[in-house]
């Protein structure tokens, strides 16, 4: 078979590796898209609106990170620091690895906990964001993916926030399962009051607690806690589709994309071993190792299973990540790189 090119009306998507599809199907549990249908029609379509308000978040966090640096109060820079842990965790710990891929099970009050940490992130509600990272993992780098990866890094780190989803997405989303979700209250109630709760807790309410409780001034606590805090986190999850799909070893899978990347494990609270976790979604480490210092979510679900508030956590056993390494890694591997034949 020879190279093939997907062309659509308004240009190239991306190119096919015939190798990698082929071994990746052979290898993945992921399904590929190997219709022989044509393509569909694709006109790239800009939302204008998200350009516009991405484009001021940005600037605004700019100078939000020039206030931190010569005028918030320490308080302030604590605050905006612990909000960023709370709304990374209520991604990581909450729509990524509980309601997601439903790597472990949460009582309902950390379920409680979670659903507001993820509110205090505004990366849409759980439901959307588990539905779209469902599709993501079920299509990988495909047009059905949301943020799909092949094309390009500003395409798959914010550009797919910037305009209309590719139909394939909407198609082929629609048979995601999500009854589980549905049958959550917690998440249903968040779906629901979405456009009440969002602006309060991601907006509202951590400009106004340095304001209120020490006297920070307006400007500083908007720019720092607020804006540069949400941006700031919005990146370093965005790193995730971009950088930990295109940079990095692939010790489990040499025939996807997605790779370990330590400084993006480091930043998303443990979410950068992408290659694992595209091998192994049902893992609640998101990695193969439980280190803590590059994967803060893990200790804090240790946590709570301690308590009995997170239990059913799913891991993968030794065995089968060893044979996985030796059958497809790209001999990287610390322990079982020798298993790389080539
Ligand atoms: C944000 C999300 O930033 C970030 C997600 C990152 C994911 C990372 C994953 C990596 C792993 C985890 C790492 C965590 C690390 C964390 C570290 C923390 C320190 N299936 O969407 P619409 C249908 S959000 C099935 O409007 P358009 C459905 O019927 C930032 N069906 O499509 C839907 O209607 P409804 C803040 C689907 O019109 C209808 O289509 N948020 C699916 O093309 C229309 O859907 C924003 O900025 C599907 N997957 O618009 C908002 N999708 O929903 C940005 C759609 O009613 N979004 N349908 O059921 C938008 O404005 C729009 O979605 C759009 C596309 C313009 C992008
Ligand atoms: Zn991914
Ligand atoms: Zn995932």
């Amino acid at each position: 078979m020879a190279p093939s090119t997907a062309s659509t009306p308004t240009g190239v998507l991306f190119e096919d590796d015939p190798v990698e599809t082929l071994e990746t199907s052979l290898h993945n549990d992921h399904e590929q898209i190997s219709s022989p249908k044509p393509a569909k029609e694709y006109k790239l379509r800009l939302v204008w609106k998200n350009i516009i308000l991405f484009a001021y978040l940005h600037v605004a966090a700019i100078y939000g990170a020039y206030l931190a640096l010569t005028s918030a109060k320490l308080l302030t820079l604590i605050w905006a620091f612990l909000l960023f842990q709370a709304a990374g965790l209520g991604i990581t710990a909450g729509a990524h690895r509980l309601w997601a891929h439903r790597a472990y099970k949460a009582k309902w009050p950390l379920r409680l906990i979670l659903i507001v940490f993820n509110t205090i992130a505004f990366q849409n509600h759980a439901f959307e964001w588990s539905r779209d990272h469902r599709v993501h993992h079920k299509y990988t780098e495909t047009n059905a993916d949301p943020h799909n990866a092949r094309r390009g890094f500003f395409f798959s780190h914010v550009g797919w926030l910037l305009c209309r989803k590719h139909p394939d997405v909407i198609e082929k989303g629609k048979g995601i399962d999500l009854s589980d979700l549905k049958a959550d209250p917690i998440v249903m109630f968040q779906k629901k009051y979405y456009l009440i709760m969002m602006p309060l807790f991601c907006f509202i309410l951590p400009t106004l607690v340095p304001m209120i409780f020490w006297s920070e001034s307006f400007k500083c606590s908007f720019f720092v806690a607020t804006l540069f805090r949400y941006a700031f986190t919005l990146n370093t999850t965005w790193l995730v589709n971009s950088a930990a799909h295109m940079w990095g070893n692939r010790p489990y899978d040499k025939y996807i994309h997605p790779s370990e990347n330590k400084t993006v494990s480091i930043l998303a609270l443990g979410e950068g071993w992408h290659n694992y976790h595209h091998v192994f979604p049902w893992d609640y480490k998101t990695a193969e190792l439980g280190d803590y210092s590059t994967n803060t979510t893990t200790a804090f679900i240790d946590f709570f299973a301690k308590i009995g508030w997170a239990y059913d956590l799913k891991t993968v056993s030794e065995d089968m990540i060893k044979k996985r390494v030796e059958r497809t890694g790209d001999g990287s591997h610390m322990v079982w790189g020798w298993g790389d034949k080539d």
